[in-house]
């Protein structure tokens, strides 16, 4: 068994999970706007798939949603009484602004750090930098708690540093692991961290990645020279709708899965991966459209290590539904390569805000060793995700249509929700 493992931390969705068309660039997010959402059964969907990985042999946790309205924030912004006087108070005079304080977009952790490995790092410990979520209103909400809530978690501090968001957040847009790609031979062994940015923006969609981002992940975390590789993604993959680049690439251990167009200039960027690493498997993909990349995403796959050896991609349905895209899969399982299994799951419903399965996890590669530094009411097996299915179906709205938002029912329902939550963990 190897000493050193990547832990998934998957986000638990939330129980305000709706569709508000927040994000612009990101078409699911567009498309799905003003339709009723789902948050008991995308729970659910997300729970099932935190139990495919364990039946994997993968270690696997999670992290709670982010407590939505987030009344505190209504506080700081001169809404005054109780926490339901201040969401009554915002529905009459900001409406807009009581939505985007309502998402549940915490769930997506992909966005929530970006993680350097321990063997790559300057003093050998796990870095995590909390991403500032700069672009988006609703989302750069969850940065300072997802920093207090990363130290809570990862709380041992001879393995694991836990920086605070990049500052002045506006000039330093930061998305977190969605834009960062490791490569190296093994979990464990010294690697090269891919950071993919955008350039200024060049069309309607805002790019969110920043370069100096991650050139200050990259000091952060004490790289050394040569571990890391900077790479502008495409302006038409931005334009195309790949927000972040985890909708065009992923990678993990010797294998980079692409879609043709994700870089800039993909030829050089393939010659500097390949430069960076003997050894390394590109899989470029030019069967599927951009298009097509961005409605099934195929690449926001996560491709994991298994156990017994070999690599694992856990696609969306969408995959399996679509033709060329599953065409593609089929191709890489055939090819010299160490992807040997395809495990469809779903999740509609994270998926109908432009969230598949990458988006869905943060991925903290560790020593086996440091599991013990992990706070473990985080970490799950089967009996706990069992748990956590009692209490969404318990608590959790069946529906909420837009309108709902605005409603007191719907901010008591999300508050019973979050405190059986909080009990829930605090009892473990
Ligand atoms: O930031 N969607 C998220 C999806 C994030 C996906 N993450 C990764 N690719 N890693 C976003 O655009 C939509 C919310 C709404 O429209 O209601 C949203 O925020």
């Amino acid at each position: 068994m190897s000493d050193h493992i990547e832990v998934n931390f998957d986000g638990l969705v939330g129980p305000t999970h709706n569709f508000a068309a927040l994000s612009p660039g990101n078409v699911a997010s567009a498309l799905n706007g003003g339709s009723e959402s789902q948050p008991r059964a995308a729970a659910i969907e997300g729970l099932e798939k935190m139990r495919q990985l364990i039946r994997l042999g993968l270690v696997q946790g999670f992290f709670p949603p982010q407590r939505r309205p987030a009344a505190d924030r209504l506080a700081a912004l001169g809404f005054g009484g109780s926490p339901a006087e201040r969401c009554a108070q915002a529905a009459r005079e900001d409406p807009a602004l009581l939505v985007r304080l309502s998402s549940a977009s915490s769930m997506w952790t992909a966005n929530a750090a970006t993680v350097i490995a321990a063997p790559d790092s300057g003093d050998g410990r796990v870095h995590l930098v909390t991403a500032n979520l700069a672009t988006m209103m609703h989302r750069a909400v969850e940065a300072d708690e997802t920093f207090a809530m990363l130290a809570r978690v990862f709380r041992d501090s001879a393995r694991f540093a836990v920086h605070p968001p990049l500052r002045p957040a506006r000039h330093l847009g930061d998305e977190g692991a969605a834009n960062h790609m490791r490569i190296a031979p093994a979990h464990g062994a010294a690697g090269v961290n891919i950071f993919v940015y955008g350039e200024a923006q060049q069309g309607d969609f805002p790019a969110r990645q920043s370069r100096r981002a991650g050139e200050a992940v990259a000091r952060l975390a004490g790289l050394k020279p040569g571990g890391a590789l900077f790479l502008p993604q495409a302006g038409r993959a931005v334009q195309a709708g790949a927000f972040h680049n985890d909708v065009v690439a992923v990678a993990n251990e010797t294998v980079v899965l692409f879609h043709a167009d994700a870089f800039e200039d993909g030829a050089a960027a393939e010659a500097q991966m390949s430069a960076a690493m003997p050894g390394l498997h590109l899989i470029r993909i030019d069967g599927i459209g951009l298009d097509e990349a961005v409605k099934t995403y195929l690449f926001n796959s996560q491709l994991v290590s298994l156990p017994e050896g070999g690599a694992a991609l856990i696609l969306p349905r969408e995959v399996k539904d679509h033709g060329r895209a599953w065409a593609a899969v089929e191709r890489i399982l055939a090819g010299d390569n160490p992807v040997r299994r395809a495990i469809v799951v779903d999740v509609r419903g994270s998926m109908r805000n432009g969230g598949g399965p990458a988006c869905l996890r943060l991925r903290v590669p560790m020593p086996r060793a440091a599991l013990d530094g992990v706070d473990p009411a985080f970490l799950l097996s089967e009996a706990r995700i069992d748990g956590l299915q009692a209490l969404v179906d318990r608590w959790w709205p069946d529906r909420i249509a837009p309108a709902d938002l605005l409603t007191p029912d719907l901010w008591a329902a999300a508050g019973a929700a979050s405190d059986a939550l909080e009990r829930h963990i605090a009892g473990h």
